[in-house]
């Protein structure tokens, strides 16, 4: 029996679809813990590119289940398309993927509001993904939410227009000028609920417990990334639920002296998609190439992603926070090419060198204090063992690891599976 955790370090994108995707062999069970809509793991193998929002990564996989936990919200409308995406893989989806009755629901009005929410704050937008995350989560914790087992409740209807009502009168009360036709909405939404109805629904808390006495393994899956994290990423620039690895407990009612391994996985370099602070941002040559090679445009919104280079301080923070005890380094192929790397060490904040992250980490607060180390030329996407990488890059890794204390164990260079080396 094994509960091991993979999360995202940064502010997501990292690459986690990916490693699931690696790593699901070795598991009977993959669950997501939490977010929603507002993911995008993008799987690449045998020539085909896919991209799954709130269906964890395992789904591929012959023999896996895979579990969309209490901690997740999800949007009716969303998951059926979703759904409808995977009809050409021919996979079992009745018996392959089941929901926790605890998850939320993300109504249409969600997503108004989320629209309207962001249009009235105008310029101090957090460059949300629109998908109704934070609204969905704000009805959970005020404890006026609709869960998906209050499908199966006959009153289900009623509740949804109660819920709808209130929140039509919040879109008001923002005093915005947001465009929709309610009606049509809800004829999709209830047409998608219709579907979602053919999946099973569980108490994914019990079906974890026993799955554990039975000596299956489990693989939660985290989305979006550390630093988005509610409580500890760079608020109110954050995303509304808990990234980290306390998420994973109270997400799928996991205890957390169960957990085993924390796999942290982090790009070679940093990218931000939305506002709110990131110190490390390359606004010049470095950061554009980082940007083309990578091909870093956000796969829900489509979004350019901010880059730069990789902080080490926020990555220290990251580990501490999650107890990371494997990390893996995505997107190593991005940065060849470069003369010279830059990694920060430390923060000038204020006026004083400090090495954690402060309160505020706003722009103007934060300056990062470089290292500079050696770059590579070498195309590594068609490397396959770990003694071909450049001298160059394994001075890079060992660099990391030095300074964070925990191992690198895959170095990725490269979107598919087989681009995937072990240390
Ligand atoms: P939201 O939609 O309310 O959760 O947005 C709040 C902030 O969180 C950011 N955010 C993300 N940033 C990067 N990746 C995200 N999700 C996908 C992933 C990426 C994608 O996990 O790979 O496809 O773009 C994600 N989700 C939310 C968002 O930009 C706001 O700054
Ligand atoms: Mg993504």
């Amino acid at each position: 029996m094994t509960v091991d955790l993979l999360l995202g370090l940064q502010w997501g994108d990292e690459g986690k679809g990916k490693i699931v995707d690696v790593l699901t062999s070795q598991y009977d069970i993959i669950a997501r813990f939490q977010g929603g809509p507002n993911a995008g793991h993008t799987l690449e193998f045998d020539g085909i590119k896919h991209v799954l929002r709130t269906i964890p990564s395992g789904i591929f996989h012959q023999n896996n289940i895979n579990i969309i936990g209490n901690g997740v919200v999800i949007d009716p409308v969303v998951f059926k398309s979703e759904i409808d995406g995977l009809a050409k893989f021919n996979l079992d989806l009745q018996s392959k993927l089941i929901i926790s009755r605890k998850a939320h629901l993300i109504l249409p009005t969600h997503r108004l509001l989320d629209a309207a929410s962001e249009t009235a704050k105008g310029k101090a937008k957090i460059g949300s993904t629109l998908k109704g995350i934070g609204p969905t989560y704000m009805d959970k914790t005020g404890r006026n939410g609709l869960r998906v087992g209050d499908i199966e409740l006959a009153d289900f209807k009623e509740r949804y227009r109660a819920l709808a009502d209130k929140h039509e009168a919040m879109i008001a009360f923002y005093d915005v000028n947001i465009q929709y036709n309610l009606p049509e909405l809800e004829k999709e939404f209830f047409e998608a609920i219709e579907d979602l109805k053919k999946l099973s629904f569980i108490d994914s808390e019990e079906y974890l417990a026993q799955a554990q006495k039975k000596g299956k393994s489990i693989l939660c899956e985290g989305a979006q990334g550390s630093l988005l994290d509610v409580d500890f990423g760079t608020y109110p620039f954050v995303t509304s639920s808990n990234t980290t690895a306390a998420g994973a407990c109270t997400g799928l009612g996991i205890a957390p002296n169960k957990i085993k391994e924390v796999y942290g996985i982090f790009k070679a370099y940093t990218t931000r998609v939305g506002s709110g602070p990131f110190p490390t941002e390359d606004f010049g040559a470095a950061g554009d190439m980082m940007a083309k090679t990578g091909n870093e445009f956000g796969s829900v919104t489509g979004r350019k992603r901010r880059c730069g280079w990789l902080d080490l301080v926020a990555l220290k923070y990251a580990i501490q926070i999650n107890g990371v005890t494997q990390l893996m380094m995505m997107k190593a192929d991005v940065l060849s090419g470069f003369d010279t790397l830059k990694v920060c060490t430390a923060y000038n904040y204020k006026g004083e060198v400090i090495h954690h992250l402060p309160y505020n980490i706003e722009e103007e607060n934060v300056t990062p204090i470089y290292t500079e180390l050696r770059g590579w030329q070498a195309d590594l996407t068609g490397m396959t063992s770990y003694d071909s990488l450049p001298l160059a890059l394994k001075d890079y890794i060992e660099f990391i690891e030095r300074a964070v204390g925990v191992p690198i164990k895959i170095v990725s260079v490269g979107p598919d599976r087989k681009q995937t080396i072990m240390k």
